[in-house]
């Protein structure tokens, strides 16, 4: 197991020189950030890679590749867009990456409804208020942290392709692009991890399928190999009573098909909102303590990163992604994994 820290590159306040000083921290997890459907040049990669690499942190792990909508549409370009990431699996693995992260979610990655709501100790945190979403023009929404934006129109547009490709539609083009793109992987020996949407179920009207057990089920069933993987995020399957995460977590732990653990703490409301919270199990409705140790009795060897942190101390940044609270999260992980290794 090791543990990873997300940074967004050299335009990122969190800089390199701070993370390493993080003790449990020895990767990053990070991308080239250019508009999707891009190929990254070998000078970027190696770029990003010496960078960590001079801070004496290694680059195993990519988060994200991100999917063209004409991809998921399987419209448009989408033989040459999935070209086009074969082609950026191949670069990352030749720079030493082992792990990508991908998503496969409509339009909207992670969902919001207020990025700084504030706590009753004074943080901040990101959360999800249902009857806030319901009122959200989503045409309108950009949030950071997403890989890419579009206009109202193109949103507008979108939205009705996907409701018109259902969710049928969208396993069908899922199917492809998996067949297409797994071949390349194992040649690289590049796990593919698929992050879960955020939140589990569908927003605006439109699809989303990488949302539970019977679900990831299917997912996993496109693709007899083991570098067809996932990425677990217990904030994202977490945020719902529906999943049993921990349960989901020894699963798929077991048949070996988790390359990537995102850990993150939520508050699960009455009417199913949910807001972020620390990492500390009390804090939230997950417990981190067990999730982990169904990570580590089931002989997980992935990537683990602290995701999602509160702002606390006055840290202002892109939310989220500041350095003060994921510092704690990760800490935190590495004090459990640590007394599990040693006191069983
Ligand atoms: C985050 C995402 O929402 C989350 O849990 O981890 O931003 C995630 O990084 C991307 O969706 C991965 O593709
Ligand atoms: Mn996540």
């Amino acid at each position: 197991m090791k543990i990873t820290f997300r940074w967004y590159g050299e335009s990122d306040p969190v800089t390199l020189q701070k993370i390493r000083q993080i003790p449990c921290i020895s990767d990053i997890t990070t991308a080239v950030y250019k508009p999707v459907g891009e190929v990254w040049d070998d000078c970027e990669v190696s770029a990003i890679k010496k960078a960590c690499n001079d801070n004496g942190l290694s680059m195993e792990v990519i988060e994200s590749i991100p999917v063209h909508e004409d991809i998921k549409l399987g419209r448009g370009k989408y033989k040459e867009y999935i070209e086009i990431f074969k082609e950026n699996i191949r670069k990352v693995s030749k720079a030493g990456v082992k792990c990508v992260c991908y998503n496969f979610m409509p339009v909207f990655d992670w969902t919001r409804s207020n990025l700084d709501w504030v706590n009753e100790d004074g943080s901040t945190s990101l959360v999800y208020h249902k009857s806030d979403v319901d009122k959200m023009d989503p045409t309108k929404l950009t949030l950071p942290g997403w890989d890419s934006s579009y206009s109202p129109d193109e949103v507008s547009g979108l939205i009705k392709a996907y409701q018109e490709i259902g969710e049928e539609g969208l396993w069908k083009n899922l199917e492809y692009f998996i067949k297409e793109i797994m071949p390349v992987a194992i040649e690289c020996d590049v796990n593919m991890a698929i992050h879960p949407d955020d939140p589990p179920w569908p927003i605006f009207g439109i699809p989303r399928i990488i949302t539970n057990e019977a679900n990831i089920d299917r997912f996993l069933g496109l693709y007899d190999d083991k570098h067809h993987g996932l990425t677990m995020c217990s904030g994202s399957l977490g945020c719902t009573t529906a999943n049993d995460y921990t349960e989901m977590v020894k699963k798929y732990c077991k048949m070996g098909r988790i390359h990537f653990a995102h850990i993150r703490n939520i508050k699960i409301l009455e009417d199913g909102s949910f807001e972020e919270s620390g990492h500390y199990s009390p804090c939230g409705s997950l417990d981190i303590a067990e999730i982990l140790k169904a990570y580590h009795d089931n002989g997980f060897t992935g990537y683990i990163r602290p995701d999602h942190g509160r702002m606390i101390w006055g840290e202002t940044g892109k939310p989220g992604y500041g350095l003060y609270d994921r510092a704690l999260g990760a800490m935190y992980i590495a004090g459990i994994w640590e007394a599990l290794d040693k006191l069983g």
